[in-house]
């Protein structure tokens, strides 16, 4: 269950990789689990990417590219101004 509060503990030999949405899933090795317990770990934790959109990114990715420039492309001729 997502939780901001949540903590993966502190482990080595875990397996670790990125998906296409540039979150982190982290799986297993040896350390602390969650409430500090130390042993083998067969815990998976997903841990979603967090930043501060840069200026110009209109899907809110955190990169400004051509998926962007494609959203600003579509929109660019409409009235906004007196709705
Ligand atoms: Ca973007």
């Amino acid at each position: 269950m997502p939780e901001p509060n949540n903590f993966p503990g502190s482990r080595r030999a875990g397996i670790c990789w990125i998906d296409g949405s540039g979150d982190l899933w982290l799986f297993g090795g040896n350390g602390y689990d969650a409430v500090f317990a130390l042993g083998r770990l067969n815990d998976l934790w997903k841990l979603q990417r967090f930043c501060q959109p840069p200026a110009g990114d209109l899907d809110g990715d955190c990169r400004v590219d051509f998926k962007d420039l494609n959203i600003m492309a579509l929109h660019w001729l409409e009235d906004t101004w007196h709705h």
